[in-house]
């Protein structure tokens, strides 16, 4: 049977959650951030992009291309809050649902087609059903594995929806450019082009010998892979149904130990944030390593019942320290809990006041943030951005 999956994205999210809040700024450049990202840009509106502002950026450079933009602080209790209601939609789609960030979810539709409608018909239901109900804006790709219905949603951003079928997944994938290509740095793309080679169509043509010798063994055969449409496996490994994740892929590859540690933190408290929010617990932890040559790996641990972020923080510490070839460059760093379970069956509250807890540990996190993009000078907790690719060059 053919795999039919969706990948959902919200739009500028934390941009239209602020514009939902006050319908005045519709229209308008929104800039979000300066608060648990202090001093960069967390995300913009699409507004504002045609200025030339985007997540990651310092607020001071933001500033200057887009001196009337609307400056506002991240609110991240309320995009928790909003995220949730997107995901309940989600989840009612489907059985098998993952989210793998604040934002954005995989939905395998797998054999729903005769129950349901075609998977075009269901995207668009399941498109104006969330903004019906939450005002929000997302964008839903269609294909047969996870990283091209990824590819497809962002492809047809914003308010996107579009679908790859299974037959013309090696010509869209040839004909994207090779900065928009999922998972592919900056540093590939160089080491790609001091080859002599500048597009994706010339790359594909490529033996996989010949693109491992260029690339080495574990990246050549990740790209060879993709060019060649054996995508099934990427994602999988978060896809277990009764975990929560979170991982960041970084514009520059990090060794810096400290720095890893803030990271991992600041990881922690993402799932900290959705586990109170789920009202679930566990008792075992991850984490998950990518370094720069694409091997991959990952470790868990199974003890007591999480307590806090500090606990979830200081298993997976431990875990990235025994696991981690020091020196070595990290690309994507993630971690989360597996084997959730409903949190009434335990005894230990993960937060025992909700608001006040947060709001400490919000300090804690916006201290680690800041201190990371004091040392850094940017926002290094920025994901790879998928990935626009040309259009135009997408047309036969
Ligand atoms: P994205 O889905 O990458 O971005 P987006 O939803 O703002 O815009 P779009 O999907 O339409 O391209 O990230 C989701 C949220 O995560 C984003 O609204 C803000 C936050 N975020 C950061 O705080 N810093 C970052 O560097 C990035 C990329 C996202
Ligand atoms: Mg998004």
């Amino acid at each position: 049977m053919i795999k039919v999956f969706f990948h959902v994205d919200l739009d500028a999210f934390f941009a239209n959650v602020e514009i939902l809040d006050n319908p005045n700024l519709k229209g308008k450049p929104v800039i979000v951030g300066g608060n648990i990202s202090r001093g960069v840009v967390s995300t913009c509106s699409y507004e504002a992009r045609r200025f030339g502002v985007h997540s990651g950026m310092p607020l001071l450079k933001a500033k200057k291309l887009c001196p009337n933009g609307v400056f506002l602080p991240v609110r991240m209790d309320r995009y928790h809050e909003k995220s949730k209601e997107v995901m309940r939609i989600l989840e009612s789609y489907t059985p098998i649902f993952h989210q793998i960030s604040i934002d954005e979810g995989f939905l395998d539709m797998s054999g729903t087609e005769l129950l349901l409608g075609t998977p075009l018909v269901v995207a668009k239901k399941l498109k104006s059903e969330i903004l019906k109900k939450t005002s929000l804006p997302a964008s839903i790709g269609i294909a047969s594995t996870k990283y091209f219905a990824k590819m497809a949603s962002n492809f047809s951003k914003p308010d996107g929806l579009y679908e790859i079928k299974p037959k013309d997944e090696i010509s869209f994938i040839r004909k994207t450019p090779l900065n928009k290509i999922w998972g592919l740095g900056e540093k590939t793309i160089e080491k790609i082009n001091s080859s002599g080679i500048y597009n994706t169509r010339d790359l594909a043509s490529l033996s996989l010998n010949n693109m491992q010798a260029i690339l080495g063994k574990a990246a050549g055969q990740f790209l060879y892979n993709i060019l060649n449409a054996h995508t099934d496996y990427l994602f999988n490994e978060v896809a277990q149904s009764h975990s929560i994740s979170t991982e960041r892929t970084f514009e520059n590859d990090i060794s810096n130990i400290k720095m890893l540690e803030d990271i991992l933190f600041f990881l922690a408290s993402e799932i900290a944030f959705r586990m109170v929010e789920e009202n679930v617990n566990s008792n075992t932890v991850f984490v998950k390593i990518r370094y720069n040559d694409f091997k991959t790996y990952t470790a868990q641990e199974t003890g007591g019942n999480i307590l806090n972020t500090l606990d979830i923080f200081k298993r997976v510490k431990t875990l990235f320290i025994k696991k981690y070839e020091k020196g070595k460059p990290i690309r994507l760093l993630g971690c989360g809990i597996l084997k959730v379970e409903e949190h009434q069956k335990f005894q230990v509250d993960l937060f025992k006041n909700k608001k006040d807890e947060l709001s400490e540990k919000q300090k804690i996190i916006e201290k680690t943030a800041l201190d990371i993009a004091k040392k850094t000078g940017k926002n290094i907790l920025k994901r790879a951005r998928l990935i626009q690719p040309d259009k135009s060059n997408l047309k036969e």
